[in-house]
């Protein structure tokens, strides 16, 4: 009666306690942007060697209008070779997109320093996202713990009508499930529904599961997953891996995906969906094809087909990111990246580019249409941007109209047949050396050493310096953006930047910030991206808790793993009763967190609110060594 989450975890042989699963990953993915810290974290817990085969894919920072990314890559490329992980150079592609084609493996385990890593569950393998820390400690050859995850099995039945794609599938879930509605859940799709969908497909769902919040999602490994993986040049990595027929799962959904329409998220949330027709005719300044969601060859090749002979309105932009490079080789070689360029689109790097505001960023105040997977405000570099998430096919006829299109309207839906064997050219992955020892280092001046956590004091004091809503995502704590991935690398240069979407004056407020202060959050606090600069930079500056409604499961072990205290309120109603520059104390910390039960007085407002933590006995040790960098280092003197 087992799933297939479980199986993948029996071959794993993971271990489970009452609250956590244990693993050993058997392969790391890792990107430049959350990368170099890893990589610092790696070379502060004097890591030698990596243990599972691991990544480094450099696709977000490939801007280069200064030195600091191209310093960055050098460093990378230096550190992979000493301590024996690969490279996968710049333009060679997306993480996800490169790692799903290159190296999913079904019934193995993937992490990775990205939220999007569950995209390998399009191919059945389970990939988890994690914050860089946990993910440099997997890299050791250490355990890798997730809170014990309940899993949502979800049965597909009917089949998608024309104009309707992956995309919509999700978008519909999302709608049903929110932003919040993954939380501490993987999600597994079954059912007769399932045949009909490509790899490139599940992986799409998979993908944005993450903004569900989900643990992970995963599809079974069956001869769909077979066909790919030939493909791809890889049918010897194949094995059947399906659910028993009685699998048991923690909930359940049905699904008829003929019921499914085209649908569109609004702006500025992933879960604001709508369907496409009710929204038609809104005007688009910029309309982008790409990002690790929607830039397979398939996706390519139905935009293509609705691009052929015709011509992108005058008053929109069209930019397309081909997800891989084998995907770049395989329109030009179909003649598909022709049609694209004749009908007047502009093709980008291979790269997450503009997805993650690198770029492209849109005008003042205009619409965009994106088929990425997250559309926070201010996200694509522009503060005032309305951004829109929808499916190629979307995407493609709004291209010709220059407006939110249903594409249903464009007629007989193109047949799109893709090509049975994609070209296997692995020039620009890099194998680790075996002289590891003469490799020499390059560490270019904008790297700055990572800040270290500080053990959690007995009584906590300090004032409330931010007070945020519901569904703060990463991006609001810590920007994206060319600008900012230029300095992820150099925790100090960041900290001017921090909470600015949530809080623009609060840059000037950082000089006198007492070394113990308060954040108060919302429901679903540090939703998205798995960045922990969002935690790494103010607890620099001296961020000791944050009292939530609830925690985004990345975010929350951030915390932790960085010595900051991860409370969350017994009663929402107290949030309310809650100001900026309030001064709250904890007093007998030590003892109140083991006991669950966290007393937290007001002493502006004169009362007492209780607060819960629930953190594992693990985790408590971690948060008194003042995180996961003290507590590894100390572990592995000890061996
Ligand atoms: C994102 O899509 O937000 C990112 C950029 O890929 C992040 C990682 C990061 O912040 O570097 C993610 O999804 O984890
Ligand atoms: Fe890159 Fe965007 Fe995917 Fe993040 S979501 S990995 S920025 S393409």
């Amino acid at each position: 009666m087992q799933n297939v989450f479980h199986k993948i975890l029996k071959n794993n042989k993971a271990e489970f306690t009452n609250d956590e699963v244990i693993l050993y990953p058997d392969q790391i993915l890792t990107q430049d942007a959350t990368g170099t810290v890893v990589y610092l974290q790696l070379e502060a817990m004097g890591i030698k060697k990596v243990k599972p085969f691991s990544i480094m894919y450099i696709d977000h920072n490939t801007l280069q209008v200064g030195n600091e990314n191209q310093d960055d890559h050098k460093y990378l490329q230096s550190l992979s070779q000493k301590i024996g992980a690969h490279i996968s150079k710049a333009g060679n592609g997306i993480c996800h997109s490169v790692h799903l084609e290159t190296f999913s493996k079904p019934g193995q385990v993937v992490v990775g320093s990205d939220s999007h890593t569950p995209t390998a569950g399009g191919a059945g393998m389970l990939g988890i996202g994690a914050g860089g820390l946990d993910v440099a400690v997997a890299m050791a050859g250490e355990a890798f713990y997730l809170p014990r995850p309940r899993v949502v099995g979800i049965r597909l039945e009917g089949e998608l009508g024309p104009w309707v794609s992956a995309k919509d599938v999700i978008l519909y879930i999302l709608q049903q499930l929110t932003v919040k509605g993954g939380y501490g859940k993987v999600i597994e799709y079954f059912g007769p529904g399932i045949k009909k969908l490509s790899v490139y497909d599940r992986a799409t769902i998979c993908n944005l599961g993450a903004e569900m919040g989900a643990t992970s999602s995963v599809f079974p490994s069956d001869e769909i997953t077979l066909e790919f993986l030939k493909s791809v040049g890889r049918e010897y990595d194949w094995r059947e891996l399906v659910a028993d027929s009685d699998a048991h799962y923690d909930e359940l959904y049905d699904i008829n995906l003929s019921n499914i329409e085209p649908l569109i998220a609004l702006p500025h949330s992933p879960d604001n969906v709508v369907k496409v027709s009710e929204v038609k005719g809104i005007p688009l300044a910029q309309i982008a094809i790409g990002s690790c969601t929607n830039s397979s060859m398939r996706d390519m090749a139905v935009v293509a087909e609705v691009l052929k002979d015709r011509r992108v309105a005058q008053s929109t932009d069209l930019v397309i990111t081909p997800g891989t490079r084998r995907v770049l080789t395989m329109m030009i070689e179909t003649g598909a990246l022709k049609n694209i360029v004749d009908a007047g689109a502009r093709i980008l790097e291979v790269a997450c580019g503009p997805c993650n505001g690198v770029g492209q960023s849109p005008a003042s105040g205009s619409n965009s249409l994106r088929t990425y997977n997250r559309n926070y405000k201010g996200r694509s570099g522009t503060a005032d941007a309305n951004v829109y998430l929808a499916s190629p096919e979307t995407a493609a006829a709004s291209a010709l109209t220059g407006c939110i299109t249903d594409p249903r309207g464009l007629g007989k839906y193109p047949q799109i047949s893709l090509p049975e064997f994609y070209p296997v050219n692995i020039n620009m992955i890099i194998k680790p050396v075996k002289t590891s020892e003469v490799v020499e280092v390059i560490k270019g001046p904008n790297i700055k050493p990572v800040p270290i956590g500080k053990p959690v004091p007995d009584c906590i004091e300090g004032t409330v310096e931010l007070k945020a809503g519901d569904n703060v995502s990463t991006d609001d704590i810590l920007p994206g953006g060319a600008k900012m991935l230029a300095l992820r690398s150099n925790v100090p240069g960041c900290v001017p930047h921090v909470f600015s979407r949530i809080d623009p004056e609060f840059k000037n407020k950082v000089q006198n910030l007492s070394s113990s202060w308060f954040v108060i959050g919302g429901e679903n606090y540090g939703q998205g991206s798995s960045r922990e600069h969002a935690v790494m930079v103010p607890m620099s500056i001296g961020m000791r808790v944050v009292i939530a409604k609830s925690f985004a499961r990345i975010y929350r072990q951030n915390l932790t793993n960085y010595g900051v205290v991860p409370l969350i309120f017994t009663k929402s109603a107290d949030y309310d009763l809650i100001e900026l520059c309030d001064e709250l104390i904890i007093e007998r910390f030590h003892e109140q967190i083991k006991n669950n039960h966290i007393e937290v007085y007001n002493k502006t407002k004169d009362f007492s609110f209780t607060t819960s933590c629930s953190l594992t006995n693990r985790e408590l040790v971690i948060l008194f060594h003042g995180g996961l960098m003290n507590y590894t280092k100390t572990k592995l003197e000890a061996k």
